[in-house]
Order: C-alpha cells, then sequence, then structure tokens
C-alpha cells in the first residue's frame, strides 16, 4: 500500500504531461518574396507555448538565385559571424556547423512557392533575432520573436 501513492503521483504527471501534448500549436506564418523581405518584422510568444512556424516563399526567382530559409538565434549569437560563415553552408540549409548550438528552431531552404514549417516550445523570455541566411539575405531578411 505505501507505493500506491508514488505511483498514484506519477499516473497523474503522465496524464498531465500527456493532456499538455495535446494542446494545438498556434501557428505563425511567414512569408519570403523575391524582394527579400519577411512580412513580419516582429513576433511575439509566451514562453513555453507550442508554437508552429510556417514559412512561404511567395517569390519566383529560382531557389539558387532567391531561396530563403528562417532561422530563429539564441539572444547573444553574433549575427555578423553566423550569417558570414553560413554563405558556405549550402548542403546545412545554409546554416554553418559551427553555429548550430545557437539555433532555436528553423525551416530548411525553400525555392518559390514552395512552404515548409518547424514547431518549437516558445523560449525563455527575451528578444530572438530570426533571418534568413541565404548569401546575402539576412540584412533585410531579419526580425525579432518576443518570448515574454
Ligand atoms: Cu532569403
Amino acid at each position: 500500500m505505501k507505493f500506491l501513492a508514488p505511483n498514484y503521483l506519477l499516473a497523474a504527471l503522465f496524464a498531465g504531461t500527456a493532456l499538455h501534448a495535446a494542446v494545438p500549436a498556434r501557428t505563425i506564418e511567414i512569408t519570403a518574396n523575391d524582394q527579400m523581405k519577411f512580412n513580419l518584422a516582429r513576433v511575439e510568444v509566451k514562453v513555453g507555448e507550442t508554437i508552429k512556424v510556417v514559412l512561404k516563399n511567395v517569390g519566383t526567382l529560382p531557389k539558387e538565385a532567391m531561396g530563403h530559409n528562417w532561422v530563429l538565434l539564441k539572444p547573444g549569437t553574433d549575427l555578423n559571424a553566423f550569417a558570414q560563415a553560413s554563405m558556405t553552408a549550402k548542403d546545412a540549409e545554409y546554416i554553418a556547423p559551427a553555429f548550430k548550438d545557437k539555433v532555436v528552431a528553423f525551416v530548411k531552404v525553400l525555392g518559390p512557392k514552395q512552404t515548409g514549417e518547424v514547431t518549437f516550445t516558445a523560449p525563455a523570455a527575451g528578444e530572438y533575432t530570426y533571418v534568413c541566411s541565404f548569401p546575402g539575405h539576412y540584412m533585410l531578411m531579419k526580425g525579432t520573436l518576443i518570448a515574454k
């Protein structure tokens, strides 16, 4: 009988986890275009909420010339260093392996009319920069995700 209480608690814990996982993700749709612009420069999320970012490349130029991705970086990441290093990381979705641990979430590089998505848990409170790291894009394709 002594072990019933802990087991019961454990079961309740798992039930709670399952319930939490069942909460649908909140979708944030972001478009990227041939003018090297995201439609959103600022996104607000609640810490711990499940977020699904859907990236749509609404442009028509070929992927090799005007591909777009979406990369959410941890606060304090050296953006210029990340972008410079990532320019040559074509086979890794333009995310330099050396900066992999600075990435909170990302959507892979998309060609014209393609859509990609990523689901993640909104990170700790703070301001997070997101960019398109396709070579030459990050200066224009940049925004801030605010978690609070
Ligand atoms: Cu881009």
